[in-house]
């Protein structure tokens, strides 16, 4: 449809459409930066969506029935800015449009999630939206199992583009959501044909409606300019048992005269004389950030309409029973049940006096029997090493099309796309996800891993494997350069633990960290509970503590992590042997270790002795506790690994890498 017919015949819906492309289109030319032409075709999309479909109240952004709005084709923000704020939302102000994109504002270059002003999730990294999606989806199932159709009945809508389909995640994506048959999952995708470097066909013939199908999802088609036509397509997709997909045919820039349907529309401002013909083509006389009445009024009467079913939503579910209602508002809230840390702390006193010696993926599987019967609101699973990873444990059931009161999730061999999807079962709310992969495949989930961290996601990444120690599979899957690689990434707690105790300190502290995603970087060998004596408190959130202190006068301080502590002990036990005093110090999370005062940290690390770290990884990052913190680069040495691993069985790896307590000793020894 092209305009001259749209303003004729749909002149409201035309004018309420044309806010939104206006907004988008001065507030890119104010910021002189920004992308101007996705907003300007999906307006009419989106105007439908909001006016006719979306269940949303932004009198109450965060009410937990409300429908998922995702724009995974982050670079449109202003699109997603300008419903917000012609809809109501109260953190949205017109002052916040004019200052888009600039420091401090809330309407930052590319969404970032904040619930409180309508933004669901962060997005930008194209494809990552859409993946984020479908774990929300997943979580409105879950929910809707466990408390009912009564108080748990929403959807979730995403505006993707060529660029969000053309990215491998979202292969990962739509084929979880395909399987899953999550027929509330609705993907509105941007068909315009374009992207940065021009035509999309310049680099993909793919026929996207044939591949959705093939993923199991239904699929839809149509003119993305036409309302009538885009609220049939919608209604379509809600009734479909399976997700779907709509093409929306738009045109990018829509009625810019020399930019619609050029590459010139994507991402840069239009320019001063292209915007003064488009308003004319428009039909929009308005100064710029200025909307007229009657269309204001239109905007915020559709940004009213969702108050009705929200109080009706209100009444059903005071109508729950005390006890549920109290259940539904706690796992809202995020808090973890009240006898949660008791469980930990008897399982640990077990664990302290049973001293059995078993893998860290194993002691976590421990752990999560004790959090699984205890926290009704995880969600597990792994991208198909369930058995490796030892992520699954009794009882959790299997959550699919015919079970949605099932707790483990089968990802799939989708590293990328399970990141995603818990970012979404996060974001979302009420459940609190956990998967695992090999550490050594974290690189393909890094992308969501990121986000996980920009957007501060409870999220739980059981990463086994995780070091030579996993012996014959090889350099390929053993992890040297990981531990640095997730240290490096802000707000994520990265876990080495030491035995069964240290990994329940582990999963306590990674459940309680409501704006911090945790790595769980555990064994696949054996190893003996060095956490003999125990104790209530939770060592291992101080991020590193004396395990085992110097005899006599303190000469030495070896620093380890995991797998290695176990090294240290046993160089300790040779160093003091020859009367050298020798602290053991186990650093189960550097990021935490880093987060304590200075007073804690230099009783753990005090100026003097030489310092010896061991880990079987690269050195890369312990700069910072031997040379720094007091120490001193003469004084310091290091044990691990220099470069690659190799395929052999574990005994022989750690004597061949040198990663040994004769090396650690000898290394002491040399430094004294
Ligand atoms: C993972 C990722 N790679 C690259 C980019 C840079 N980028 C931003 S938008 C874009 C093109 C997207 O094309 P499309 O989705 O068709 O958007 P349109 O031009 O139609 O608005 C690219 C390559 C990005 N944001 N994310
Ligand atoms: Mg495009």
């Amino acid at each position: 449809m092209n305009i001259s017919e749209l303003r004729e015949r749909h002149p409201t819906h035309w004018m309420k459409a044309a806010a939104l492309r206006v907004l988008a289109m001065d507030a890119v030319q104010a910021a002189n930066s920004g992308h101007p032409g996705m907003p300007m075709g999906m307006a009419d999309v989106a105007t439908v969506l909001f006016e006719r479909h979306l269940k949303f109240d932004p009198s109450a952004p965060d009410w937990p029935d409300r429908d998922r709005f995702v724009l995974s084709a982050g670079h449109g923000s202003m699109l997603l800015y300008g419903l917000l704020y012609l809809t109501g939302y109260p953190g949205m102000t017109i002052e916040e449009i004019k200052r888009f994109r600039q420091l401090g504002s809330k309407t930052e270059g590319h969404p970032e999630r904040h619930p409180g002003n309508g933004i669901e999730t962060t997005t930008g990294p194209l494809g990552q939206g859409l993946a984020t999606a479908v774990g929300m989806a997943i979580a409105e199932e879950s929910l809707a199992a466990r408390f009912g159709r009564r108080v748990v009945d929403h959807h979730t809508y995403v505006i993707a583009g060529d660029g969000c389909l053309m990215e491998g995640i979202s292969h990962e994506a739509i084929a979880l959501a395909g399987k899953q048959k999550l027929s509330r999952l609705i993907v509105m995708w941007d068909d315009n044909g374009i992207s940065i470097d021009g035509k999309v066909i310049l680099s993909d013939i793919t026929d996207q409606m044939a591949r959705f199908a093939a993923a199991g999802w239904s699929v839809h088609a149509c003119d993305g300019h036409d309302p009538e036509d885009i609220d049939r397509a919608l209604t379509e997709a809600k009734a479909s048992t399976l997700p779907a997909m709509i093409a929306c045919r738009t045109h990018i820039g829509f009625g810019a005269p020399t930019k619609q349907d050029t590459k010139a529309a994507h991402g840069s401002p239009l320019g001063p004389e292209e915007i003064a013909r488009v308003r004319e083509i428009y039909g929009w006389t308005s100064a710029p950030f200025e909307i007229p009445d009657d269309i204001r009024a239109s905007w915020q009467a559709t940004g009213a309409r969702g108050a009705t079913s929200r109080a009706a939503w209100e009444g059903r579910l005071g109508a729950l029973s005390n006890t549920r209602r109290a259940e539904f508002e706690r796992v809202q809230s995020g808090a973890l049940p009240a006898r949660f840390g008791k469980a930990i702390a008897a399982f640990k006193k077990a664990q302290s006096a049973g001293r059995k010696a078993v893998a860290t993926r194993k002691s976590s599987e421990m752990v999560l029997e004790v959090v699984n019967a205890v926290v009704p609101e995880t969600l597990g699973g792994s991208a198909d090493l369930t058995g490796s990873n030892n992520t699954l444990t009794k009882d959790l059931g299997v959550f699919d099309p015919e079970n949605r009161g099932g707790r483990y999730i089968h990802y799939g061999i989708r590293e990328h796309g399970m990141a995603a999807a818990m970012n979404g079962i996060a974001a979302h709310g009420g459940a609190i996800p956990y998967g695992g992969t090999f550490l050594v495949f974290s690189d393909y989930a890094r992308g969501a891993m990121r986000l996980s961290a920009l957007m501060g996601a409870r999220v739980v990444y059981v990463l086994t494997h995780d070091s030579i120690g996993l012996g014959e599979d090889g350099p390929t899957h053993q992890p040297v350069e990981h531990l640095a690689n997730l240290r490096a990434l802000p707000n994520m707690f990265v876990f080495r633990p030491a035995d069964t105790v240290e990994t329940a300190e582990a999963w306590e502290i990674a459940l309680g960290s409501m704006t911090t995603p945790s790595v769980l970087a555990l064994t696949r060998q054996n190893l003996p509970v060095l956490r003999t004596r125990h104790t209530n408190q939770n060592l291992s959130a101080r991020g590193a503590y004396v395990l085992a202190e110097a005899t006599g006068r303190r000469r030495a301080i070896l620093l380890a992590t995991g797998s290695e502590v176990e090294i240290a002990m046993a160089a300790r036990a040779a160093l003091e042997a020859k009367g050298i005093g020798t602290r053991v110090v186990s650093m189960p999370c550097w990021e935490l270790f880093a987060a304590q005062d200075e007073a804690y940290r230099r009783k753990v690390l005090p100026a003097g002795p030489v310092r010896v770290a061991v880990e079987a990884a690269l050195e890369f990052g312990w700069e910072r506790w031997l040379c720094g913190e007091r120490g001193a680069g003469k004084k310091a040495g290091f044990v691990g690994m220099r470069g690659f691993g190799a395929s052999g069985p574990i005994d022989e790896l750690y004597a061949r890498f040198g990663i040994t307590a004769e090396a650690v000793a000898e290394k002491v020894e040399a430094l004294l």
